[in-house]
């Protein structure tokens, strides 16, 4: 179990006991324990395992949290959560992912509106009732209709970082069972989709009733919707729901093929073997009825005269033409990047001084990296004016001399404003090394104005990099209107990079923009935005977007030696 799904549980835990009106010192300490928890360096589980004892050690972490630290690692909960989850319903949690929303909030649509669901939320709000409510008013009702709009639109998905660990860990337990050689998780999850609807689990067994059994039975599921021969629906307790199908060995390749998608994508695929007088489907792969193959995923390509496609591409978007031309990309992969150049130190809103982080970089074995802490205009995140940039520098001069063996570079996260002027003035811009230019306000502004700002950023001569590029974060708001295409075009011309930013919530550029941005030639930086030496980890969830759109190492800058790398800062 990894430390964020640890702390994600003490997350709840306090924000249920908010909503619930429990005293704000005992909410506060499980919210300290999250943080604690999630921002340790090493894995909570393994204390759990090796040392439990030592948890008390831990800052803010008493007696009684340890115990409840345990729980979650041997159960996935602890009893106090349970209880609390009957008395307050999901669909009330639900409530505290609507933008400017907090548990006090949620908490008066609970207690005194009788409100339990999304749906009653909705209503309540357009009839006036949550306007009326003590502390809301118009605004704020409107806002929650906005908010619902945007949940409406994505449709319930969870973010993939949310619930690929989860379905990664049945997986692992459901091949420990006798009986059980193969298995993998399919769907939007295989396809590293930035958010998914659903899991789709697939396992091989001869006999389907061990398997059903231990998945009805795992920590991890909540509840059993619906029992087949050789399908099961249930529902986690983080919320999402999942499919596990038991196939015979002869028909995994098959069945792989047809649950790992997308429907568009498999649309070609059987149409391909229409016209070779073959039928697929998750079967195999039949001749008159005869089945030819489908042990193998790779046998269904090689019937359709395909190579093997990888599940990320496979979006009908061009990825058949490539493979019928053998020009699919080689894919960059997480161990070809040589640098992170987006992260945040205690000097901002980071939790980690300047030697940590460069000390965590350092052990993963980057060559080089970026410490980019906020520019002032973001005084929510304690951002930095010149004077205070420049002494912040000067610390990282220190760090960089008494450590070796990585280049460290003094970086800034300079915001762009609302009237398209940057936050820090060009002589201060000019002594930095790296620049990344954000919008972080006004995204809301129209079309025009935001393109005035990106098109002054990418301009000024300081800035490398925008970071973030349309400042979405998912399933909470959407991000500015970017002309992307525009934006490109200057940002070749003026020789500034594109980033992908790595953090689940913001995955931005998203894969067709930076598959965009790859075909105009601009370099793409991958960052994980880390604000704690853990957030280096956050790596992955970028580099899967990055496959989804189709990019290779070579159209990523981070990959590159930091001799090479060296010679694109220079605009
Ligand atoms: P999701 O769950 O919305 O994130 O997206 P997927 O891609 O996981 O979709 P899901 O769970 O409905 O189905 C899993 C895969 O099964 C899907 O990618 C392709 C296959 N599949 C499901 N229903 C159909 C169908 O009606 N026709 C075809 N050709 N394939 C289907
Ligand atoms: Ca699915
Ligand atoms: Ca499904």
């Amino acid at each position: 179990m990894q430390n964020t799904e640890i702390a994600r549980r003490f997350t709840e835990y306090a924000d249920l006991l908010e909503i619930d009106g429990a005293n704000s010192f005992r909410v506060r300490a499980y919210r300290n324990a999250a943080r604690t928890i999630e921002d340790h360096t090493s894995s909570i589980a393994d204390v759990v395992h090796d040392a439990p004892a030592t948890l008390t050690e831990l800052p803010g972490i008493g007696k009684d949290l340890a115990e409840k630290i345990v729980a979650v690692v041997d159960s996935g909960e602890f009893d106090a959560l349970t209880d609390i989850r009957k008395k307050i319903p999901a669909g009330v949690h639900e409530m505290l992912k609507l933008p400017g929303i907090g548990p006090k909030k949620v908490a008066a649509l609970f207690h005194e509106l009788g409100l339990t669901t999304l749906d009653m939320l909705k209503t309540a709000a357009e009839t006036g009732k949550v306007a009326e409510l003590k502390g809301f008013g118009k605004k704020t009702a409107q806002s929650i209709l906005e908010g619902l709009t945007q949940i409406e639109q994505t449709g319930h998905r969870f973010l993939l970082a949310d619930v690929k660990p989860a379905a990664d860990e049945i997986l692992t337990d459901l091949l420990q069972l006798e009986g059980v050689d193969r298995g993998e998780v399919a769907g939007s999850c295989r396809r590293h989709k930035e958010t998914v609807g659903d899991l789709d689990v697939l396992v091989t067994a001869d006999m389907s009733d061990a398997v059903m059994d231990a998945l009805a039975a795992h920590r991890l599921v909540e509840k059993v919707l619906a029992r087949g021969p050789t399908k099961q629906r249930v529902r986690l307790k983080i919320g999402i729901e999942m499919d596990l199908r038991v196939v015979p060995d002869e028909s995994y390749g098959a069945a792989m093929q047809y649950f790992t998608g997308s429907k568009e994508h498999n649309i070609v695929i059987r149409r391909r073997a229409q016209e070779r007088g073959l039928k697929v489907n998750e079967y195999g792969v039949f001749r008159d009825d005869v089945l030819v193959c489908g042990k193998d995923e790779s046998d269904i390509y090689t019937a359709v005269d395909l190579p093997w496609i990888p599940p990320e591409l496979r979006e009908n978007r061009g990825e058949i033409e490539l493979a019928e031309k053998n020009k699919l990309p080689k894919l960059v992969e997480v161990k070809d990047l040589k640098g992170d150049l987006h992260m945040h130190t205690t000097a901002t809103d980071g939790v980690a001084t300047i030697r940590e982080m460069v000390e965590a970089a350092k052990a993963k074995g980057y060559q080089y990296i970026a410490i980019t802490d906020h520019s002032q205009r973001v005084s929510m995140a304690n951002g930095l004016n010149a004077e205070r940039l420049r002494k912040h520098w000067k610390e990282i001069d220190k760090v960089r001399g008494q450590i070796s063996g990585i280049e460290v570079l003094n970086g800034i996260e300079c915001d762009i404003l609302e009237d398209a002027t940057m936050d820090l003035a060009d002589d201060v811009l000019a002594e930095a090394d790296w620049v990344i230019a954000v919008l972080h306000y006004g995204l809301k502004q129209p079309a025009e104005k935001i393109h005035d700002r990106l098109m002054n950023a990418i301009r000024n001569p300081h800035v490398n990099l925008i970071g973030h590029p349309t400042g979405r974060l998912l399933g909470k708001r959407p991000g500015a209107a970017v002309r992307f295409n525009d934006v490109f075009k200057a940002a070749k011309d003026h020789g500034v990079m594109m980033e992908i930013n790595a953090h689940p919530q913001r995955l931005d550029l998203d894969d067709i923009q930076a598959a965009a941005a790859k075909e105009m030639g601009i370099p793409i930086v991958i960052n994980t935005d880390a604000h704690s030496t853990q957030g280096l980890e956050m790596m992955p969830w970028g580099i899967y977007q990055a496959r989804r759109a189709g990019l290779e190492a070579k159209d990523v800058a981070n990959t590159k030696s930091w001799a090479q790398f060296k010679t694109l800062l220079r605009k």
